[in-house]
């Protein structure tokens, strides 16, 4: 049987802060109907899809900022979303802003397949910026203030094959890549808000582009994944957001890339069959990979070195090969 999804990366333009929910949701409906015109599986959403990228804001009342979190989803005004989703018969990957029963906020992704039933959800496990008001930077970017981290990355059954989520931050480490790998993970769904500018070291700004295929190419490749990459982009309140999203088969080639800054559905075949070019030939985990000798070394900076990782031979000046 051809496991062979179509799948389409729906990038959304910016959302600014005084857009309603409803807006909002109707622009994604507009996405989810042009994804099935194009006979998609799945539509993949952007990190916190349903408002404007709050944390570039500072509020003293943390609660403040209640609003922009879901207190259950579906809720009402986000209902329709996964109504039209089983009427046509696409999936869906929706980034949003969690607020628990018990008070907990977090950074959270939900998969629902093609009748409506949920998939899984992930919680955001690295979260980027900082915990205070730093007032020197153009915006803020308080994450770890909005946020508690979540703690684990999974796989999920679904759409034919093995489905893991990450979130925007997530997409730049390789062990999200790894874990998800090591799970059999075939497609990896990533949204993400990304600004041009990183006021910690504005000479990346160039690289913003860069970096974030380079990093999700990689990723795709050394763990045989299909990766899927998906912006809120465009000048959100102010803010410049990358857009570039990208479909990415095993190979680590770009099936299918975004060109605007605006809402836009790119759509590619993502065979799930290809993953085993790679998961059973170069990227033969079980066979090649050496756990033996990675050993448990966190190589935190600041974390002591085992003595064996920094004993280098002396040089005997000899010729270099
Ligand atoms: N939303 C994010 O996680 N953004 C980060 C920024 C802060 C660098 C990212 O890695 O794209």
């Amino acid at each position: 049987m051809s496991r062979t999804l179509t799948v389409g990366a729906a990038q959304m333009g910016p959302i600014q802060r005084d857009h309603t929910r409803t807006e909002v949701v109707e622009r994604l409906l507009v996405l989810l109907r042009r994804g099935a015109d194009a006979d998609c599986d799945l539509v993949v959403f952007p990190e916190l899809a349903l408002t404007t990228f709050f944390p570039r804001w500072w509020s003293a009342d943390i609660a403040e900022f209640d609003h922009f979190f879901e207190t259950e989803m579906p809720g009402p005004q986000t209902q329709p979303l996964f109504d039209e989703a089983a009427r046509l018969g696409v999936g869906f990957h929706l980034g949003y802003a969690e607020l628990t029963p018990d008070g907990h906020r977090h950074n959270t992704v939900i998969l629902v397949e093609r009748d409506g039933r949920v998939v899984g959800h992930y919680r955001k496990v690295h979260l980027p910026g900082h915990e205070d008001h730093e007032p020197w930077r153009a915006f803020q970017h308080l994450e770890r203030y909005y946020f508690e981290p979540g703690d684990t990355f999974k796989v999920f059954a679904g759409f034919g094959g093995v489905v893991g989520m990450a979130i925007c931050n997530d997409r730049r480490w390789s062990e999200t890549y790894r874990v998800l790998g090591l799970q059999g993970c075939e497609l990896a769904l990533i949204g993400y808000n990304t600004p041009v500018h990183y006021p910690p070291d504005p000479s990346q700004d160039a690289l913003a582009g860069f970096h974030n295929h380079l990093v999700m190419q990689a990723g795709a490749y050394q763990n045989g994944m299909w990766v899927v990459g998906v912006a809120k982009a465009g000048d959100e309140e102010g803010c410049q957001l990358l857009g570039e999203s990208a479909i990415i088969a095993p190979s680590g080639e770009i099936r299918a890339t975004c060109a605007t800054d605006g809402d836009e559905l790119v759509v590619a075949e993502a065979d799930l069959d290809l993953c085993a070019n790679y998961k059973d030939t170069l990227f033969d985990f079980a066979r090649y990979r050496r756990p033996e000798v990675y050993g448990p070394i966190t190589g935190q900076r600041g974390v002591e070195v085992p003595d064996h990782l920094t004993d280098h031979e002396e040089s005997d000046g000899g010729e270099a090969l």
